[in-house]
């Protein structure tokens, strides 16, 4: 890191200690899972130095903003509308939740079998390491999973966490289930004036729509490209760019995957890829990765197959289908905003079937020759729902693997195994 951050850590209420600590483990993760892939694109550089100042630069961003006036808004769901942050100038990100840290302070609040997200963002709270949960002016919590629901009860309450607003969210997809998004969008947009100390405007709410709608656009121009056999880009360092999605400024980071996308397309064109053509292709699907959960793709990608798509919310499933801007007034776009949302086919959803065709659709679309299911330890909705989900595709032939494991390293070796006899299969 370029600069000295201390100061602005210290500020933060961060523990200095516990936080070199991460941060060295994070960089050392890093290098190991990124920097030794081979052929990365040139354009990857960009993210390499993102990462690099993830603590850094980019925490000195919203504190610049604040400075300014501007609010920041963290969340953990894909469910939280970055429109509306944005339309009343506000900044958004997505909170740390993607590692093993403070398991042993969180197990003091959480049963021990709590899926490792929700013990990872309290772990991150109460070791006192995540800049930005403390630069959040407000978190947004959502009632999804039974595990966020109660966990939301007590987070707001944790160190770090200055304020706390919880949506209540549908959990079937019926014409009652939409009124209610858009009444809780409604509420969350009063709540985001009063907070912004600004009020929403048909333009301003346009140009919101536009901003998060580019940084989708530039997404699924990413995911196309990964059709292509040989795949132009790992599945590590399209997970990334998924990842930094939740937490980069918009147009720094659409402009940078854009010119991802451009560098690609001559890879496509010269016929250039990461593996070689033919070589197994995976399609992963389940629950989302938060950075630094890099540990499922680093090891099928060392066993020599390549991930050509995510089905998950840090993925496909968080980022596709874009949001209308049609509407003239304030209401109607937040209706259509909600419309967008009301397609995103998490499995705290029941029935869920739109998710099942949606894997299909994908693994047709990326010429995958598999899929692996990736369900986090404890996470009843997706553990549960990946047994439908591997019936359903075995059906319709496409080989499928269901992986079930926390954040820990310690079943990377039987994951491996497995992994390697699964290749084996779908190449046989
Ligand atoms: S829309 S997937 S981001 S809720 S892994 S905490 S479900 S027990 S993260 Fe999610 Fe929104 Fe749905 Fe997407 Fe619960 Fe499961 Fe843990 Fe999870």
């Amino acid at each position: 890191m370029s600069e000295d951050y201390r100061p602005m850590w210290k500020g933060l209420g961060l523990d200095l200690e516990t936080h070199d600590a991460l941060l060295a483990a994070l960089g050392a993760g890093y290098a190991q899972t990124f920097l030794t892939q081979k052929d990365r694109p040139e354009g990857m550089k960009y993210f390499d130095f993102v990462m690099s100042e993830v603590h850094g630069l980019r925490v000195k961003e919203l504190m610049d903003a604040k400075a300014a006036g501007r609010k920041v808004v963290g969340s953990f769901c894909v469910y939280v509308p970055e429109e509306i942050v944005l339309a009343l100038d506000g900044v958004h990100v997505g909170l740390c939740a993607g590692a093993e840290f403070g398991y042993a302070e969180a197990e003091r609040f959480l049963p021990r079998n709590t899926c490792g997200l929700i013990k990872s963002f309290f772990g991150f709270s109460l070791t006192r390491v995540c800049p930005y949960l403390s630069a959040s002016d407000l978190v947004v919590g959502e009632n999804t999973c039974d595990g966020k629901k109660k966990a939301y009860e007590i987070f707001k309450d944790m160190p770090l966490v200055h304020e706390l607003y919880v949506m209540d969210l549908p959990q079937v997809k019926s014409e009652r289930g939409r009124a209610l998004l858009v009444d809780e969008y409604t509420k969350f947009a009063r709540k985001m004036e009063a907070l912004a100390g600004r009020k929403l405007t048909v333009d301003n709410l346009k140009e919101g729509i536009a901003r998060v709608n580019a940084k989708r656009s530039a997404m699924h121009r990413l995911a196309k490209l990964r059709a292509a056999d040989p795949a132009p880009i790992s599945g590590l360092d399209a997970l990334l760019a998924n990842q930094v999605f939740f937490y980069d400024d918009p147009e720094r980071f659409t402009g940078s995957v854009n010119a991802i996308c451009d560098e690609l397309e001559k890879r496509v064109e010269a016929g250039k890829g990461v593996a070689k053509k033919g070589a197994p292709r995976v399609l992963v699907s389940g629950c989302p990765m938060a950075v630094p959960n890099w540990k499922l793709p680093s090891i099928v990608e060392a066993c020599g197959a390549v991930i050509v798509g995510e089905e998950s919310c840090v993925g496909e499933r968080g980022t596709r289908n874009l949001t209308a801007d049609k509407g003239a007034t304030v209401e109607a776009l937040i209706a259509g905003i909600a419309d967008r949302y009301f397609q995103v086919d998490c499995a705290v959803f029941t029935p869920n079937p739109a998710r099942l065709e949606h894997v299909k659709a994908m693994a047709d679309a990326y010429q995958a020759d598999g899929v692996i299911h990736y369900g986090i330890q404890f996470c009843n909705p997706y553990q549960i729902e990946g047994g439908v989900v591997e019936r359903e595709l075995e059906k319709a032939k496409i080989p499928t693997l269901r992986i079930d494991t926390d954040y820990s390293m310690e079943d990377a070796g039987q994951i491996r195994t497995r992994v390697e006899a699964f290749l084996e299969r779908i190449k046989g």
